[in-house]
């Protein structure tokens, strides 16, 4: 078996995506810190790797993937792994769940986008209050859009798939920024059921912060 090497940061939210999904998978991964606080990311090394110079990057099956949406479909695809459901309806609405996390929360909060913004606000905007606009915005919406019929166990129906795999790591940011998400109540009960699986519980920044 080809080894899958992942190259990580303990908090990037996508690198995270699939950190859970290789543990339901029980995909056995090396795990390579490319760290951003230090720009690692835009080294050389790592630009060859992803020229857009962010993590996650995975090398599998002979080749070096980026974007973790794309991965995550791979792995559907290659590994049967049910992050889609089988029918139509279902995989557009587990696409609609997930690219409203993936595609409108997380550029806009990604740290290096807040921070430009802090910066130049003159002082009028704090990371926190970047992250309780947009965070709490985009959850709000997300928690909208599970009143739903096929909303189950999980975001859709009782199997893990894409979409929760996409709400685990924007639900630790916005406790990361404080950002009160507390009367988000389908977003809560199905964050406890996901928190009860020991592979997402592995996949925990905290489990995975070298410097930690
Ligand atoms: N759409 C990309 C997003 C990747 C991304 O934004 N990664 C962040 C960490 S979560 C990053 O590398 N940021 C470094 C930077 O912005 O300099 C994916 O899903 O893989």
């Amino acid at each position: 078996m080809m080894t899958v090497t992942l190259y990580d940061f303990w908090r990037s939210s996508a690198a995270y995506r699939l950190r859970v999904a290789f543990g339901l998978l029980g995909i056995d991964y090396h795990s390579v810190v490319v760290d951003l606080p230090s720009e690692q990311n835009r080294a050389p090394a790592h630009l060859a790797r992803n020229p857009q110079g962010l993590v996650p990057a995975v090398e599998i099956d002979g080749m070096m993937m980026t974007q973790s949406l794309a991965i995550l479909e791979y792995l559907d695809e290659t590994r049967g792994a049910g992050f889609l459901p089988s029918d139509a309806v279902g995989r557009a609405r587990v696409r609609t769940l997930s690219y409203a996390i993936a595609m409108e929360i997380h550029p806009v909060c990604n740290v290096s986008v807040a921070k430009f913004a802090v910066a130049h606000s003159g002082g009028g905007i704090t990371m926190e209050s970047w992250m309780e606009t947009f965070v709490g915005r985009g959850l709000a919406a997300y928690e909208a859009l599970l009143d739903h019929p096929a909303t189950g166990r999980f975001c859709h129906g009782d199997q893990v798939t894409m979409a929760d795999i996409c709400l685990i790591p924007q639900v630790y940011n916005a406790r990361r920024w404080g950002v009160d998400i507390s009367l988000h109540r389908r977003i809560n009960a199905i964050m406890a059921e996901l928190e009860e699986i020991p592979a997402v519980a592995a996949a925990h920044p905290d489990r995975h912060n070298s410097k930690g």
